[in-house]
């Protein structure tokens, strides 16, 4: 049995280069509207610091320029929406599911007005999202639990998300004591998180740990009730 559920889970898999931009939005109103329309709407949500590489990740599951890639910290601005496929090769059926490149958080360089508009956009966002929704956290591998990242777990524990960890850049950890300094902090995570429900090292970029990402990733939606 145990076998069998094993295989199942493998043939399932995103469809690369397919994922669709619908929108990108910056408006309360009009995520409220576009949230109220979609209400049973399931998916994954990309959320972290500004610059912790979360377009490119977006990019490395779902297939090249989906979504962009900055140059410049906090560029992504607005909820950007897209939606994206996923296959059952066994069964042979396609699904549609939502993905969120949220805007970054912590970014010090705005202004105070835009970072009120994004912090309303990010409350109605996850007030209105369900347990249909994966919470993927970005981080970067070399800074990891910084003061903005903390403030965010605070914040969303209310919301009781399931939510993955990702420490990402780990090409970037050189030495053998930076990447275990970096692993033996994980069972405080659990303890002190208790709504994060793995935690995974990669790069978003050379590719390390990306396949168990979308399993995990396809793992859960395929667990959401039709
Ligand atoms: N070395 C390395 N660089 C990465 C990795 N992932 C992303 N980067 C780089 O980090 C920078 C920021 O990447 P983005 O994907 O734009 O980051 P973001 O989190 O979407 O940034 P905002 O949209 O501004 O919040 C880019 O220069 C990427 O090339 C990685 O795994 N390794
Ligand atoms: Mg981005």
């Amino acid at each position: 049995m145990k076998k069998k559920e094993k295989a199942k889970g493998e043939s399932v898999n995103i469809q690369k280069g397919k994922a669709e931009f619908l929108m990108g939005i910056d408006k309360i109103e009009q995520l409220q509207t576009w949230l109220n329309e979609h209400h049973f709407m399931s998916g994954v949500a990309f959320v972290g610091r500004s610059n912790v590489g979360k377009s490119s990740l977006i990019n490395s599951l779902f297939g090249k320029s989906t979504a962009r890639v900055s140059k410049t910290p906090g560029r992504t601005r607005q909820i950007n929406i897209f939606s994206f496929p996923v296959e059952d090769r066994e069964t042979k059926t396609v699904k549609q599911y939502y993905l969120f490149d949220v805007p970054g958080y912590g970014h010090a360089d705005v202004s105070k007005e835009m970072s009120r508009n994004w912090g309303d956009l990010l409350d109605m966002f996850f007030r209105m999202c369900s347990e249909k929704i994966l919470l993927l956290n970005i981080q970067d591998a070399r800074h990891p639990l910084q003061d903005s990242d903390t403030a965010f777990h605070d914040y969303i524990k209310a919301f009781d998300l399931e939510t993955y960890l990702m420490f990402n850049k780990i090409d970037k950890l050189k030495t053998q004591s930076e990447r275990s300094r970096l692993k033996n902090i994980t069972p405080e995570i659990y303890k002190s998180f208790k709504w994060v429900k793995q935690i995974h090292f990669i790069s978003a970029e050379k590719g390390d740990g990306l396949k168990e990402v979308e399993a995990a990733l396809v793992t859960f939606l395929s667990r959401i009730p039709d």
